[in-house]
């Protein structure tokens, strides 16, 4: 795999700056009395071609439905891999405002979003939102001013680093250096092992639209799902429809796009029975292109996960809302994750421009009214300390390299795929044999994989991710 070198991509030669100052406003429409519930639900590692309308053979009718009465984004970005694209999409910089433009954070890493820059909860908050985040972070711990709830957000359930366990909750950073990663708030989360991520996360979101009264203060909801990142362990019912896919990491993978299709429909549920649908923004999105060693898909866009080709950066998005004024279309206006930030916090109410800095644009007007993008480029990086690849080198770096090669045995991928299939048809025969499963989440009484989470508690160093206080080094 060839990582490009070309880092800047320019759509347009027209000045940003200029057009910047367009977007500094709110959205003040007359009529209009109460700031919008916000939920934005963002998937890991959900390619172009991972999701039903744009390949039927993945089987994901609330997204298809909630894509197509909303409108479908197809011209919008984010960055290649984690840490960056959630770092954007929290403070609406790029990631060289921010220096995470290198890598993911990893779990031994003394470093997380800077102190300086304030972040979209924290001015939805000042906007008067209640502001909870479900699921992954990815964004550093390492002190406590890094977690989550200090930056932002009123409450916090979910995991700190990324690739952990759906069911065990491990995380590891190499051989012997693993972890328990699940946390509530500022505190270890013990005693949810076996219960699978996607639900135990659902779970959470139902309970704080349950809980909050959506007369009283809007709600900021961030439910950022692990799915569909490696390990490639969906629950056994989810797989069955694929039965027919010949590639057995493809066939898992596209369960679990089927299980965050169920968590969409249920938070949706929610939101309509505890009286947040009427007035409400439902943003989704993916935070990278797909991994195609490990299953995923994002044809026809070139590239990868970890690569500035299309397939890396150009991600899949929609927004659902009965607030949009022209609904049921396709936008191709240029967006990008940066825009989230100024977007948001317009439709708050709030404003923007105490926050210095800014690389997104308010596009509200371009999604609600399709209205054109005020965005004519997209800065993808700038990275010095990106080493060329020599001629016939392997392009992706040495970081990307170990990941590939960590997620692919988590994968378990089997090149040729029909290696696999032996074994996989066994295991398909035995779900055959049982009587038909439930298939919604919130219904299910799944069955814990007794296996990892045994396995993680015979190991030597299972203790919680706490928060440390380590030396810094450069990063
Ligand atoms: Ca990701």
């Amino acid at each position: 795999m060839q990582t490009p070198l070309i880092l800047l991509s320019v759509f347009c030669c027209l000045s940003a700056q200029s057009k910047r100052n367009q977007n500094r406003t709110n959205h003040e429409e007359p009529g209009r009395r109460k700031p919008p519930h916000i939920i934005f639900i963002l998937t890991d590692d959900q390619g172009f071609n991972d999701i039903g309308y744009h390949n039927p053979s993945i089987r994901t009718p609330t997204l298809d439905k909630l894509a197509a009465e909303g409108v479908t984004l197809e011209n919008y970005y984010v960055q290649p891999i984690c840490t960056p694209s959630r770092s954007q999409l929290l403070t609406g910089r790029y990631q060289i405002h921010t220096g995470l433009q290198h890598s993911i954070i990893r779990p031994r890493q003394p470093s997380c979003l800077p102190s300086h820059l304030d972040t979209l909860p924290e001015r939805l908050r000042e906007a008067g939102y209640s502001t909870h985040m479900v699921g992954k972070w990815h964004l550093g711990f390492y002190r406590k001013a890094c977690l989550p709830t200090r930056k932002g957000f009123d409450s916090f359930f979910g995991s700190l680093t990324g690739s952990v366990d759906y069911y065990s909750y491990g995380s590891c950073d190499g051989p012997g250096l693993c972890g328990y990663d699940l946390h509530e708030d500022e505190a270890v989360a013990w005693g949810h092992e076996g219960k699978y991520s996607t639900l135990l996360f659902t779970q959470r979101a139902r309970k704080i639209l349950q809980n909050h009264d959506p007369a009283e203060r809007p709600l900021f909801l961030l439910l950022s799902l692990q799915a569909v990142h490696t390990p490639l362990t969906p629950p056994k019912a989810y797989i069955y429809p694929y039965h027919t896919m010949a590639n057995v990491a493809r066939r898992k993978y596209a369960a679990m796009v089927s299980t965050v299709d169920e968590s969409v429909r249920n938070v949706t549920y929610a939101l309509r029975k505890y009286g947040f649908y009427k007035n409400s923004v439902i943003i989704f999105s993916t935070d990278n292109g797909a991994q195609p060693f490990t299953g995923g898909s994002n044809w026809p866009l070139r590239g990868r996960k970890g690569t500035y080709w299309e397939g890396g950066v150009r991600g899949l998005a929609f927004v659902h809302s009965p607030l949009l004024r022209r609904r049921r279309r396709v936008s191709r206006a240029l967006l990008h994750i940066t825009d989230w930030f100024p977007t948001l916090v317009g439709l708050a109410g709030g404003d923007s421009s105490k926050s210095p800095g800014l690389d997104g644009f308010d596009v509200w007007p371009a999604i609600s009214e399709g209205k054109e993008s005020p965005r004519q480029e997209i800065l993808h990086n700038i990275n010095p300390l990106h080493k060329p690849t020599a001629p016939g080198a392997k392009g992706a770096s040495e970081e990307e390299e170990k990941e590939d090669s960590q997620t692919a045995a988590e994968a378990e991928v089997c090149i040729p795929a029909k290696d696999c299939e032996e074994t996989e048809s066994q295991k398909e025969t035995q779900a055959k044999a049982r009587p038909e499963t439930k298939t919604r989440i919130q219904d299910q009484n799944q069955s814990p994989r007794r296996e990892s989470t045994a396995a993680l508690q015979t190991a030597p160093h299972r203790v919680p991710l706490q928060v440390q206080t380590q030396a810094r080094v450069p990063v």
